[in-house]
C-alpha cells in the first residue's frame, strides 16, 4: 500500500516536537514538508526549532521544511508564553539553516498538493494562517486537499481567551477561512486532551533500550518541562494514526470573528440545529474529536520510539 502524503502545518513548540516526531516514524504516512507558523513563539524561533528537530529525528532531505507568515491575518501577533523562551522550555537545538526551503509555506503547500494528485493531507497545530493564506491565493486548492486534521477550538471552554483556544483564537479570521473552504476538516479540541495525560516517568517507560540517547535526552526534557500536561499536538497526530484511539461526531462547526468577549471560539452545533445550516451539504460539517483513549496513546509513542533507534 503507498503511503498518504502529509504536509505539517506547525509551531514547534514542546508539543509540536512529539507530533511531528509521531508523523515522522509512522508507517503509512510520507511526511512531505513542514511549514512554520508563529504561536508559540516567533517565526524565526520556530522556524529554527524545526530546523533543529528536522536533524535530530534525521528528517530525510526530501522532506522540505518553509517558512509562512511572520504575523497573523488581522489580529497582532501574541504569543502563547507557556512553552518557554525557545519554545521548547529552555533547549536550543541547532540545525541545517541552508536546507530551508526559499519558498513561503503557502507555495510549497500547493506545489506538494499538486504533486499528490488529490491525495495530500494536512495536520496543522499551530494557528491557521499559512492555510488561510494558501487557500486566498490559489482558489483550485480546496479540491486538490484530501483533508485537514486540525489542533484546535473546544467543545467547551478555551484556554487563552474564556472560550478561545489558542491556535484557533490567535488567528480567527485564518481559521474561518480553513474551516469553511469545503476541504473535510477534522477538530481535535480541548475538550478530549485531559485523559492523554503523561508524566516524564510514564514517558520514560515506554523507550527502547537502544533509543538514539540524544532523541532520549531531548525527549525526557521536553517531558520535564511540560509536567505532564497533555501534549494536544501530539494526540491529534495519534487521532490520525489510530483509527480507535479517538472517537468522532459529525458536526457544524462556525469560528466566531466579531464578538470582542469570544473571538476565536469555535462554535460547535451540539444540538445538531437545522437552523444552523440553511443547506445540509453545508461545507463547515466538521468531524470533531469528542472522546480519546490514553491506553492507545501510550501504545503510539511505545511503538514510535521503535523508529528512532539510530
Ligand atoms: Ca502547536
Amino acid at each position: 500500500m503507498s503511503k498518504r502524503p502529509v504536509l505539517f502545518d506547525s509551531d514547534p513548540g514542546v508539543d509540536d516536537f512529539f507530533a511531528w516526531m509521531l508523523l515522522q516514524g509512522a508507517d503509512q504516512f510520507e511526511l512531505k514538508a513542514v511549514t512554520t507558523v508563529p504561536g508559540n513563539a516567533t517565526l524565526d524561533v520556530v522556524t529554527r526549532n524545526a530546523l533543529g528537530i528536522a536533524r535530530l529525528f534525521h528528517t530525510p532531505d526530501s522532506v522540505r521544511i518553509a517558512a509562512g507568515s511572520p504575523r497573523h491575518m488581522l489580529r497582532p501577533l501574541e504569543l502563547c508564553d507557556v512553552h518557554g523562551p525557545t519554545g521548547l522550555g529552555t533547549l536550543e537545538l541547532e540545525g541545517d539553516k541552508d536546507r530551508l526551503d526559499k519558498k513561503h509555506a503557502w507555495d510549497v503547500l500547493y506545489e506538494e498538493a499538486v504533486k499528490a494528485q488529490g491525495q495530500l493531507e494536512i495536520v496543522a497545530v499551530g494557528p491557521l494562517t499559512n492555510l488561510g493564506i494558501a487557500f486566498f491565493k490559489y482558489p483550485e486548492l480546496p479540491g486538490m486537499i484530501k483533508q485537514i486534521t486540525v489542533m484546535g477550538g473546544s467543545t467547551g471552554i478555551g484556554n487563552m481567551t474564556p472560550f478561545g483556544e489558542a491556535n484557533i483564537a490567535h488567528d480567527p479570521h485564518a481559521a474561518s477561512i480553513v474551516f469553511s473552504c469545503g476541504v473535510p476538516v477534522t477538530m481535535v479540541g480541548l475538550n478530549v486532551i485531559a485523559p492523554c495525560r503523561m508524566t516524564k516517568e510514564q514517558m520514560e517507560e515506554l523507550m527502547p533500550d537502544d533509543l538514539n540517547p540524544e532523541v532520549r535526552r531531548v525527549c525526557l526534557n521536553l517531558a520535564e518541562f511540560r509536567r505532564g500536561i497533555p501534549l494536544c499536538d501530539a494526540i491529534t497526530v495519534a487521532s490520525l494514526l489510530d483509527e480507535e484511539f479517538a472517537e468522532f461526531q459529525e458536526l457544524g462547526v462556525d469560528i466566531e470573528t466579531r464578538s470582542p468577549i469570544s473571538e476565536g471560539m469555535t462554535v460547535v452545533d451540539m444540538m445538531k440545529s437545522k437552523q444552523f445550516f440553511a443547506d445540509e451539504d453545508a461545507p463547515n460539517k466538521v468531524r470533531v474529536a469528542m472522546s480519546t483513549n490514553p491506553q492507545r496513546y501510550f501504545a503510539l509513542f511505545r511503538e514510535m520510539f521503535r523508529h528512532y533507534c539510530h
